[in-house]
């Protein structure tokens, strides 16, 4: 048993003063406010609960900053698309697990003490398959297992190119799966993640672009009762190609074909008529909100207060890498709707109610549904927590607010994993392996 004294701490029921945590094989075994700290094994300033990172690309972090670069025509979403194949048709195995150490430990340092990792290359670069299938999401849960990151595994079943079961392209060869291959790549999947002691077997249709609506049913009962991912609506001319095809748009026409609930996040869900937006909403399923990546890739901005104002649950993902910040996540969120509709505190959703506050809970009851683990400084839970820098935050109740809005440097102190201390002063304990690895990896890519 080990006890960890805080002066202020974020409970599922608010702040709490002088609060003793005690853990017990990684989760939380008992809670007190108003505590004396002579007893505790050490102490800190200020907690709260890690968030969870719903969506990641972990291989993308390779491409960070590279694609920055204006092009002959018409850059966007689907140039970057072309430039992010290229840089897939020159990873192996071991570039590819560098890659998710390298990520993994940015996000634990960033405060996300879990991902969902939207896993879709799955076969060699010819497109063959390796001799395990599960090759490649052994390479991510061996990045889960040395960073300590809780992980969420999806594994991503893409076919086509584009609605209507087009051909698959050259670029999308290392993805593609029947649903009987796909069967063997989820056991392999499985048994990947045997040693990992909290982690989550999900899978993801990718999108309605890359599975017919046919084959998403045949694959559903291979998740058992975990989470089902899907990309959606994300651009618009998705949304026209979709129409074009069948006279749907993609979330009506996922509704029409799938029976989406509880257990489903639709990522980033960016381009819904009113109607879809109060349909996703009462449906129960999360929107896997990604506010930087969208930025990044020009996709729009997520129709937030309809969405939420119906009762409908978010979470937030770093999807491309891009950057990994989760309060930047946050900011960048609240900062697109208040952009976009010329008002101020959109996200607080009530008088009275702080807008890091509000983006926080729902960030974090969202990322805990969609990703199968529950969240939150609570008995019984995961000891999977973060202490912030009470100097540059504060300790009032503005605390989230200060951290997600008004620091101009990351602010996070410590973090821990199942009760392990994986970060201290900001630093995880392997970055300086884990970046020179890393960084040699940038220079022969470079070459
Ligand atoms: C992905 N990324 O699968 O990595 C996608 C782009 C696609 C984002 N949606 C490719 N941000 O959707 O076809
Ligand atoms: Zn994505």
């Amino acid at each position: 048993m080990m006890r960890l004294w805080f002066e202020r701490a974020l409970l599922p029921t608010g702040w709490a003063d002088a609060v003793t945590v005690e853990i017990a094989n990684g989760l939380v075994a008992g809670i007190a406010a108003g505590t004396d700290s002579a007893d505790a094994d050490e102490r800190y300033t200020v907690a709260i609960p890690g968030l969870p990172n719903l969506h990641s690309h972990a291989f993308q972090r390779a491409m960070a900053g590279l694609t920055e670069v204006r092009g002959p025509v018409g850059d966007s979403f689907w140039t970057w698309r072309e430039q992010m194949y290229r840089t897939l048709d020159r990873l192996d195995p071991d570039d590819m697990e560098a890659i998710a150490n390298m990520a993994y430990v940015e996000m634990l340092e960033a405060g996300f003490t879990r991902v969902g990792e939207f896993h879709y290359v799955h076969h060699d670069r010819d497109g063959s398959h390796y001799a395990d299938i599960g090759e490649l999401a052994g390479r991510m849960a061996a990045a889960a297992a040395s960073t300590g990151i809780g992980l969420t595994l999806l594994p991503v079943f893409y076919a086509h190119g584009n609605f209507g079961g087009q051909p698959p392209n050259n670029g999308q060869r290392r993805f593609i799966n029947d649903p009987e291959s796909f069967a063997r790549l989820m056991e392999a999947s499985a048994r990947a993640l045997l040693g990992l002691p909290d982690a989550v077997l999900g899978l993801a249709p990718h999108s309605l672009r890359a599975a017919t609506a046919e084959e998403i049913a045949a694959i559903v009962p291979l998740a058992q009762g975990g989470p089902l991912h899907i990309h959606v609506a994300e651009q618009t001319r998705e949304v026209d190609d979709c129409l074009a095809w069948c006279g749907r748009r993609p979330v009506e026409l996922l509704f029409e074909t799938t029976e989406v609930g509880e257990r489903w996040c639709l990522i980033h869900a960016t381009h819904m008529t009113h109607a879809e937006t109060v349909r996703l909403a009462h449906s129960g399923a999360v929107a896997g909100l990604c506010p930087i990546t969208e930025a990044n890739l020009g996709d729009g901005i997520f129709p937030a207060d309809a969405f939420v104002g119906a009762g409908g649950r978010y979470g937030v993902g770093s999807d491309s890498n891009v950057l990994i910040d989760a309060a930047s996540e946050l900011r960048m969120l609240e900062y697109s709707q208040r952009l976009a509709r010329r008002a101020r505190n959109v996200m607080a959703m009530a008088e009275g109610r702080s807008t890091g506050t509000a983006l926080f809970d729902a960030a974090l009851a969202g990322g805990a549904q969609a990703l199968g683990a529950p969240s939150g400084i609570a008995v019984g839970n995961a000891a999977d927590m973060v202490s912030l820098d009470a100097e540059l935050v504060g300790e009032n109740a503005a605390a989230l607010d200060r951290w997600i809005f008004a620091t101009p440097r990351p602010a996070i102190d410590c973090v821990w994993r199942r009760g392990e201390r994986l970060v201290e002063r900001g630093v995880h304990r392997d970055r300086d392996r884990v970046t020179w690895r890393f960084a040699k990896l940038l220079d022969d890519l470079a070459a």
